[in-house]
């Protein structure tokens, strides 16, 4: 006999009236390692379902594209982090996950939890769409609060677009939906808006605030905000914050702010207040003061420079620190991503402040120098423009590289990624002086005609006598740069030999100084790739 996945998934949650999820880690590589095969699982026997997870298992811990330290489902799709949760001494990590293959539809809740955010452990699905219910199309993206000692997801069901709690009295294992859900059920009268969704809640005094995704058409994007006492009834009050569709953002990028703000992200941040919104196209922040329950923006750039990068969301753990997650998205075809059996990555976890010079800092949390291994130094290294200045002791494709540039007068400085002999596949991660432009160039970053190509970047200036300081975690498929921590960008790349894995110095235009360049291998963080 045999069944599909799907509705293996829909029958669990029948069997418990609709209202709770069990499904155990096994039954969730199971069920995520399936629809590999398929879609179709043989249940007659389970010695068979052993043995074709195992080939499955084996089959993904062998793509040289999925990433080795980067936190993602044992298999399938996966896009934006939901409500990340400090709690108990451990970071919870929730994200939209479908279980039906690696594509998006049927969003569900995945689940994990970390001690270090480094090291992950799978737990059942917290959240799938009730059949009937107000969340039977989708359980779309939200936050996590804590309420009376009780965790509780606060999140959008679709469709239409309404907004959902549920709450877990065991420890987060499994979640009971509120039966009185959704507990705002349409928008506010009278507004033609372009979408409703993605709450992000917070506690001041003894009352709940609730803000959420909005825009309206031709105008902009915006951020409605209720009250609560409850969690389950809310007034709304007015506009957080709103956008002008025409508003490009200052600098030389020239962004849009949209119309439609997708996942807002707003909280306190040394004497200012944070708004991060994910605008279909580019994740902004805004700093500013927040006055009698209106946020007024001050500073604003991207969060991110590139478009590998998407809705983020931040939680604050114990030491205090503001840490922010986003979906790192794939850069290659939907067949290839079905082909492979997974999509979408976790970032890693960036610790935010309020920078010296009135922008967002972001650094690399520092718990992920854990996983570096052999290390190797270089000093005052001369580059010229034009040699070949691959370095030959290194090599690799799990590794971070911290660069250190002086001030000069070259048009380009940079490093070389994943180059192949002759530099038939290579990847040029370069600051670009003269366009003030931080950028992947990914022209040549592989073989493969499946997968994206061009340059990822955007505007990045430096003071006249500051030194470039690069920060580059590579993990096969997934770059992610950190610039002076002030300035992120994300990348994928899919090099198709496996011989690229060369590291290198560059100048474009005249001679340049690299004051020190510092290379770790990357440990693994599990055995096979499928982070637990
Ligand atoms: N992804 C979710 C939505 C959100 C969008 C659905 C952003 O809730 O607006 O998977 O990527």
């Amino acid at each position: 006999m045999s069944i599909d996945v799907p509705k293996h998934v829909t029958k669990a949650n029948k069997s418990l009236k609709g209202v709770r999820l069990r499904v155990s880690r096994r039954d969730f590589l199971t069920l995520s390692t399936a629809t590999v095969l398929g879609g179709r699982i043989a249940l007659s026997s389970g010695t068979r379902i052993r043995t074709e997870q195992a080939k499955t298992e084996q089959q993904l811990a062998a793509d040289p594209q999925r990433p080795r330290y980067h936190l993602m489902p044992p298999a399938n799709w996966m896009n934006d982090p939901n409500g990340p949760l400090f709690w108990k001494g451990q970071y919870h990590m929730f994200y939209q996950y479908n279980p039906n293959g690696a594509f998006w539809g049927t969003m569900h809740w995945g689940h994990a939890v970390s001690p270090d955010m480094v090291h992950w452990k799978h737990l059942p699905i917290a959240l799938a769409p009730t059949p009937g219910g107000p969340d039977k199309d989708g359980c779309f993206s939200g936050c996590a609060v804590v309420d009376q000692g009780a965790p509780t997801l606060v999140y959008t069901g679709v469709s239409p677009e309404v907004q959902c709690i549920a709450r877990s009295d065991d420890g987060m294992m499994t979640w009971r939906k509120y039966p009185g859900n959704p507990v705002i059920g349409a928008p506010p009268q009278g507004m033609e808006i372009t979408g409703f969704r993605d709450p992000c809640v917070w506690r001041e005094g003894d009352e709940w605030f609730l803000a959420i995704g909005s825009g309206i058409k031709d105008q902009g994007g915006m951020v409605l905000l209720y009250r609560s006492k409850d969690l389950i009834h809310w007034d709304y009050l007015h506009l957080l914050c709103k956008g002008r569709k025409d508003e490009l953002l200052p600098g030389k990028d020239a962004v849009s702010t949209g119309e439609m703000w997708e996942c807002p992200d707003f909280f306190p941040l040394a004497d200012k207040h944070a708004l991060i919104v994910s605008t279909q196209g580019a994740v902004i922040y805004s700093l500013g003061a927040y006055v009698n329950h209106y946020f007024h923006p001050e500073v604003q750039g991207k969060a991110d420079l590139g478009d590998s990068y998407y809705a983020p969301r931040s939680m604050e753990d114990e030491k205090g620190r503001r840490i922010l997650w986003g979906w790192v998205r794939e850069g290659r075809s939907d067949s290839a991503q079905r082909a492979a059996g997974w999509s979408g990555v976790m970032s890693l976890p960036r610790v935010l402040t309020l920078g010296r010079d009135g922008t967002l800092g972001m650094a690399p949390a520092p718990e992920i120098a854990a996983l570096r291994g052999k290390h190797q130094r270089f000093e005052g290294l001369l580059i010229v423009p034009g040699s070949f200045s691959l370095l030959k002791s290194v090599r690799g494709d799990s590794l971070e590289i911290q660069a250190e540039f002086e001030p000069d007068a070259s048009e380009a400085v940079g490093l070389t990624v994943r180059s192949a002999p002759g530099g038939k596949e290579q990847t040029s991660i370069t600051y670009n002086r003269t366009s003030g432009q931080l950028l992947v160039e990914r022209e040549r970053s592989s073989l493969s005609p499946d997968v994206e190509r061009g340059a990822q970047g955007g505007a990045f200036a430096l003071a006249e006598d500051e030194t470039l300081k690069l920060q580059v975690f590579l993990d096969a498929s997934v770059i992610e740069i950190f610039a002076n921590d002030r300035a992120c960008l994300t990348s994928r790349i899919y090099p198709s030999r496996s011989d690229s894995l060369g590291i290198g110095v560059f100048a474009r235009g005249h001679n340049a100084r690299l004051k020190a360049l510092s290379i770790w291998e990357m440990r693994p963080i599990s055995a096979n790739r499928l982070t637990t």
